[in-house]
């Protein structure tokens, strides 16, 4: 049984009109008048439908959507497995607030985060609404846990917007840019970023190893140190992947030291990068990990999961909130779990990453402005610079990603310098959709 009433969506693109079409440009500025002005628009299309891989904007334009909402609709847009359990749980009830009164949807997302994530030690887990808090949350409980203060990060680094999450976050312009002050006790460490360090894997990450050990050591003292949290692939800083070692050094340092080590997996965990979790790579078992995004099909909700000790250190009534697990958010977690299990997503995901990086690699020898392909299963990107040099290129990526839109195809950019297009697609999209939309790419780069 289907939970559509409706007619499918196509999966195919159509244009239609101009993008924006007219009834998407009359609702902009609409937009324009009732919304701040400090949110930005990737793509300027206003979307009636959605379902896989296809957004119908209400122009009846049909886009090929490779940024999945940022990598949250994972499973597609609309899975059905999704919406069945989110109907059916609205139906029963729409809140009560877990410590008001608990329901099992949230036990039993808490029961399957405990047993996915990497690690056979007894862990426990807390739900909330978005990354940005579920990363408060783990920093707030391994302060608790350790009694110490300092939280170390990284270069490039994302974790949020919220005063914490700001100052965890590394890049000033647009995201902290007059919003401080910040938090303190925040310590930014060197990011081993290969396109744009010397050496191989192996000097890069012993280099980089040497050197946070080393700050750590000589201006904070290890043994003021509460976390060590990094993304195992850095997402919003242009997805750059550390050099192999890199996460295994970290987390064996953080145990050495009594430091509670967090992967904030809200953009590469549940399936993306082709394992459940990018730490998988590595066989890293981080003490604590941080979900969001992909975890619920769409749907806010976010998790802390770490080991059982550091999760019960906190007293009855420490940790809470009014929506975090939400009832029909923990229904569509349950419903992309499964979507993720029966579907054979991860098998997927590494099956996205092959098309995606062999095409990207092509257009990478034709087009010398594509100074970098990287990322990992379905999270791949290209980094654009000035033909023969790795100068930052956000002109020219910014009529690529122009002309990808008004040929229906939404990407979005990332990066430190402003000059990094990534691919979040969600993995139900068809080989054929995929090439389609890669097709454009090509083309786009060739009108440059
Ligand atoms: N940690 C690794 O990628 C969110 C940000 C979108 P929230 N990334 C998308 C934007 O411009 O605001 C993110 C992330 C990592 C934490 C977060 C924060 O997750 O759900 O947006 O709070």
């Amino acid at each position: 049984m289907t939970s559509h009433s409706h007619e499918p969506l196509p999966q195919s693109r159509h244009i239609a009109t101009e993008i924006p079409g007219p009834k998407s440009a009359q609702a902009l500025a609409r937009r324009k008048e009732a919304v701040s002005a400090g949110l930005g628009m990737a793509f300027p299309a206003v979307i009636a439908r959605a379902e896989g891989a296809i957004m119908e904007d209400i122009d009846g334009n049909r886009i090929i959507d490779l940024g999945s909402g940022i990598g949250v609709v994972t499973v597609g847009n609309a899975n059905p497995r999704v919406v069945s359990r989110v109907i059916e749980a609205a139906q029963a009830f729409t809140h009560t607030n877990f410590t008001t009164a608990p329901y099992l949807g949230y036990i039993e997302v808490c029961e399957a985060l405990n047993k996915l994530t990497p690690g056979k030690f007894a862990k426990k887990s807390i739900l909330q609404n978005s990354g940005a808090e579920a990363v408060e949350n783990a920093i707030k409980i391994a302060r608790h846990y350790t009694k110490r203060a300092a939280v170390v990060v990284f270069e490039h680094a994302y974790h949020g917007r919220t005063n914490l999450t700001m100052a965890l976050t590394a890049k000033n312009m647009p995201y902290k840019e007059g919003f401080g002050p910040f938090a303190n006790e925040i310590y930014r460490m060197p990011m081993p970023y290969a396109y744009r360090w010397t050496g191989d894997a192996a000097t890069m990450t012993a280099d980089a190893l040497a050197d946070v050990t080393h700050k750590i050591e000589k201006e904070i003292g290890a043994k003021n140190v509460a976390a060590i949290i990094i993304e195992p692939i850095q997402g919003e800083g242009g997805f750059i992947v550390p050099p192999k070692g890199f996460l295994p050094g970290l987390s064996e340092y953080a145990t050495q030291n009594g430091i509670v080590f967090i992967a904030d997996e809200v953009q590469t965990g549940f399936a993306r990068t082709g394992n459940y979790f990018a730490v998988e790579d590595e066989n890293v078992e981080p003490d604590m990990i941080v979900t969001a995004k992909g975890i619920a099909g769409g749907l806010p909700l976010a998790a802390v999961t770490a080991r059982a000790e550091i999760m019960d250190s906190s007293h009855i009534g420490g940790l809470g909130g009014t929506y975090g697990g939400n009832p029909i958010a923990c229904a569509a977690a349950l419903g992309a779990m499964e979507a993720i299990a029966e579907d054979k997503l991860v098998e997927r995901a590494r099956q996205i990453g092959k098309i995606l990086n062999e095409r990207l690699t092509a257009m990478a020898a034709k087009y010398s402005v594509i100074g970098d392909v990287r990322g990992r299963g379905a999270m791949q990107a290209i980094e654009i610079v000035v033909a023969g040099s790795k100068d930052p290129n956000p002109a020219a990526m910014a009529s690529v990603i122009k002309y990808c839109q008004a040929h229906g195809v939404l990407i979005l950019t990332a990066g430190t310098y402003g000059n990094v297009i990534r691919f979040l697609p969600p993995l139900v999209i068809s080989d054929e959709l995929l090439v389609e939309a890669l097709g454009i790419l090509d083309d786009a780069f060739a009108a440059l």
